[in-house]
């Protein structure tokens, strides 16, 4: 149950009224947020999935390989630094954000971090969500792209089961594909989900630990970058 950021559906009226005006604000954020990026001519990006799924582990291979200077990345968790250090060790430039409670990140988090990661040179801003396949896909960051990870682990059935976060998404990321044949996963079922649900959107099939699979991802990424 995800009590604590009221974003789980709940008949009482009362609830539901201070449920949208939660959204609406953070949607106001929100644009400001996507204003800001668009006139510093920054590209950001919102990595949502499961815990586990292998974000961190992707933007790391990602830091390794970027072509155009050290990545930028935000990361959520409610507690610890370790995914910031993880990012840093890999040479991204990371800022951890801690939500304690919360479940996902909102605008204003995202609008205080940037400001602390500096902004001089930013050209992709990379934010990696608080581990969630439910709160996340329901609040806007000011992002232009959002990014979807499903790891083969996880089951095929992923995008039937929590369709916004998918049918939101521009990428889908099928990480773990290394794990594929010991999970028995069944890939042609799990790509026909996607189709099913998030139709829109681009897939990549990666292993983050073998690093295998990164370079279309980036591609896309620098094309979107130079549109
Ligand atoms: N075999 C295999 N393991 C992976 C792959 N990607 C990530 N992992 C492992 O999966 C575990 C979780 O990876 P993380 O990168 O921490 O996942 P995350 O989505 O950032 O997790 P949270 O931040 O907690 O939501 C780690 O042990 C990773 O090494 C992959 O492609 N193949
Ligand atoms: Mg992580």
């Amino acid at each position: 149950m995800c009590g604590t950021c009221g974003c789980e559906p709940d008949p009482a009226p009362r609830r539901l009224v201070l449920q949208q005006r939660l959204l609406s604000r953070n949607s106001l954020q929100a644009e400001l947020n996507r204003a800001q990026f668009r006139a510093n001519r920054v590209l950001a990006v919102n990595v949502l999935s499961a815990p586990g799924s292998g974000k961190t582990a992707l933007l790391e291979q990602m830091a390794r390989l970027w072509p155009m200077g050290p990545l930028a990345v935000i990361v959520g968790d409610l507690a610890t630094e370790r995914d910031a250090q993880r990012l840093q060790a890999a040479g991204a430039r990371a800022l951890q954000i801690c939500t304690g409670d919360l479940c996902h990140l909102d605008a204003a988090l995202v609008s205080a971090a940037r400001g602390e990661l500096g902004s001089d040179d930013l050209r992709l801003l990379m934010i990696e969500n608080v581990g969630n396949l439910v709160c996340p896909a329901a609040f806007d960051l000011g992002e232009q792209l959002r990014i979807a990870i499903l790891s083969v682990t996880e089951g095929e059935d992923k995008p039937l089961k929590y369709p916004a976060l998918f049918k939101g998404a521009d990428a889908v990321v099928l990480n773990k594909i290394d794990l594929a044949k010991a999970a028995d996963f069944d890939r042609q079922l799990a790509i026909a989900n996607l189709a099913a649900v998030a139709p829109q959107a681009r897939l990549f099939e990666t292993s983050a630990r073998l690093q295998q699979g990164l370079d279309g991802l980036i591609s896309w990424l620098i094309d979107e970058l130079e549109h």
